[in-house]
């Protein structure tokens, strides 16, 4: 593969029959096959985002084939992200958080209450701030091409409703593999532990775990109402999700072929943005018939977010106290335009 691949970018160019119009440096006539792996399953906007991204690269050129892997049969999150740095997996789109475990910096994303809205979030990920995070894998043997959205983060769970503080006391929360989430539950006297996403529907299932905390699209099409009864919109962290591509393949890729590849990442982030607003809110709507649902107070919502700030300042250094000054003034001033 390599060979054809590397006789293909000195190609310069050929088109194949039948597709003039598209742009193409295969000559060996088969396409090369690019895995996506995702974690979330097939019914989720993540996933209609990498239908998207497919359907974008395949119409503009024979040279791929995109083959999309759901649910994390191929890896969870963390293993994704090795899998490329190994040059093993094509693409992958995780939350930022698993990240932190390769890019601390990534920490920033984790702060709780620190991105207030989608339109905040938006500007800051579209603008010199997110630009400047996403150079930040390449040490790490990755390209990022582009933000796409998990969302804003709400609590599950199967003992009691959650409307305060005092609620959440001494529950088992699964949080992902990241110490700033740890803490963050702990500094709200919850009993969190670190797990793959890939193993937490059983855990919830066997009472290992107590509940959970993910966006409502999440949370309604992976079927948690089957093993959780309560759900709040604690909102209490923004998740982006990451389009990440292995840096081993693609410095093997002509430029032609990296410019349709990052504009279509881009453009199916944009799409599944999109999506995955529509879908919170079908989802949310479901969720209040399948399940308990608790509204947090915006007055209940400042508690949180004062109980959780030691956790900012106890993180700051380690992610970089630079790099969160410039995180929190980059929100502030959107916030504020
Ligand atoms: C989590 C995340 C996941 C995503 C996905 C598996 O709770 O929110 O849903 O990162 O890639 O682990």
């Amino acid at each position: 593969m390599v060979t054809a691949l590397f006789l293909a970018a000195c190609s310069g160019g050929n088109a194949s029959e039948g597709s003039e119009e598209k742009v193409t440096a295969s000559t060996s006539g088969k396409p090369q096959i690019l895995r996506v792996s995702i974690g979330v399953n097939d019914q989720h906007p993540e996933y209609e985002g990498v239908e998207k991204f497919k359907e974008l690269v395949e119409s503009k050129t024979d040279d791929f084939e995109i083959e999309l892997y759901h649910s994390g049969q191929l890896a969870d999150d963390r293993s994704a992200i090795e899998m490329l740095q190994l040059g093993s997996l094509d693409i992958t789109i995780p939350s930022t958080s698993p990240l932190v475990n390769f890019v601390k910096e990534f920490g920033v994303f984790d702060l709780p209450f620190t991105i207030p809205n989608e339109k905040v979030a938006d500007e800051l990920l579209d603008g010199k701030f997110g630009d400047k995070m996403l150079d930040m894998v390449e040490g790490q043997n990755l390209v990022a091409l582009a933000w796409w959205e998990n969302g804003f983060r709400n609590l599950t769970n199967d003992i009691r409703p959650v409307a305060k503080i005092e609620d959440v006391d001494g529950l088992k929360i699964r949080t992902m593999e990241n110490e700033i989430h740890l803490d963050a539950w702990k500094a709200l006297g919850a009993n969190p532990t670190p797990m793959a996403f890939t193993e937490l529907f059983t855990a919830m299932q066997q009472g290992t775990v107590d509940g959970q905390e993910n966006p409502f699209p999440t949370i309604e099409l992976s079927q948690y109402a089957e093993v959780q009864k309560h759900v709040s919109n604690t909102n209490h962290v923004y998740t982006p999700f990451i389009f990440l591509f292995s840096k081993t393949i693609w410095d093997k890729l002509t430029e032609e072929q990296q410019t349709i590849l990052s504009e279509a990442a881009v453009e199916a982030g944009e799409f599944n943005r999109q999506r995955n607003r529509e879908v919170a809110d079908e989802s949310l709507e479901k969720l209040k018939k399948s399940m308990s649902y608790t509204e947090v107070t915006p007055e209940e919502h400042k508690r949180f977010q004062k109980a959780v700030k030691p956790v900012i300042d106890k993180h700051a250094d380690g992610i970089g106290a630079e790099l969160v000054d410039e995180y929190l003034n980059a929100i502030e001033e959107i916030a504020g335009s």
